[in-house]
C-alpha cells in the first residue's frame, strides 16, 4: 500500500513528499521501484524547463531574403512550449506560441543587413521556467565577399601592372 506520510513546501515553490510505497510509485516522469515489500521515498515535486531546443536551418545567405528556421524542443512534464527568439540584430526577442510539448515549430526570417548575426532560441513552459539559449551563426555575406574579392584582384593589379596580361582582361570585364 502506497503511502504518504509527510508535505512540505520550499521557498522554490517546489513540493517535497515522503511516505512509503510497494511495488513501484509513479510520480510521473519518473518512476521508482521498491527494493522489498516496502520502502521509504522522499520525492521533490517541481517544474522543470523544457529541453534546450534544437535549431535547424540556412547558415548563410543573402540579407534581404528570407530563410526558414525549425526549432524542436520537448518539455518533461509535456507542458506547452513558448520559442523566443533573437536574430543577433536590432529587433529585440520575437516570441511565438504555446505549442504542444515535442512538436517541432518553423520561424522566418530576413535580415536587413549584410553581416555576421548569432541567432538565439530558447523554450519557456507555460510555467515560466526556461531553458538555455540554443545558438546558430549564420553569415549573410555573398555581396560582401564579390566586394572583397575584386577589391583583391585590383591590388594585385596594383602591385603588378604587367604581369598578367589575361588577369588584366578580365579586370576589364568587371570595369
Ligand atoms: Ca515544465
Amino acid at each position: 500500500m502506497d503511502v504518504g506520510r509527510g508535505i512540505v513546501t520550499l521557498s522554490d515553490d517546489s513540493t517535497v513528499v515522503t511516505g512509503s510505497f510497494e511495488g513501484i510509485a509513479d510520480f510521473g516522469p519518473y518512476n521508482l521501484t521498491s527494493q522489498g515489500d516496502s520502502d521509504v521515498f522522499v520525492a521533490k515535486l517541481g517544474n522543470q524547463p523544457p529541453s534546450t531546443p534544437t535549431i535547424d536551418g540556412p547558415t548563410e545567405g543573402t540579407a534581404g531574403e528570407q530563410y526558414t528556421y525549425e526549432v524542436c524542443s520537448t518539455d518533461p512534464e509535456g507542458d506547452d512550449i513558448i520559442y523566443c527568439f533573437d536574430f543577433g540584430d536590432d529587433s529585440g526577442e520575437i516570441c511565438i506560441g504555446p505549442f504542444t510539448s515535442g512538436t517541432c515549430q518553423t520561424i522566418d526570417y530576413t535580415w536587413a543587413e549584410e553581416g555576421t548575426y548569432v541567432v538565439k532560441v530558447k523554450a519557456t513552459d507555460v510555467y515560466g521556467d526556461a531553458s538555455d539559449w540554443a545558438t546558430l551563426e549564420v553569415v549573410m555575406p555573398v555581396t560582401q565577399q564579390l566586394d572583397t574579392h575584386i577589391t583583391l584582384l585590383q591590388r594585385i593589379f596594383e602591385l603588378f601592372p604587367n604581369a598578367f596580361p589575361i588577369l588584366r582582361q578580365l579586370r576589364g570585364l568587371y570595369h
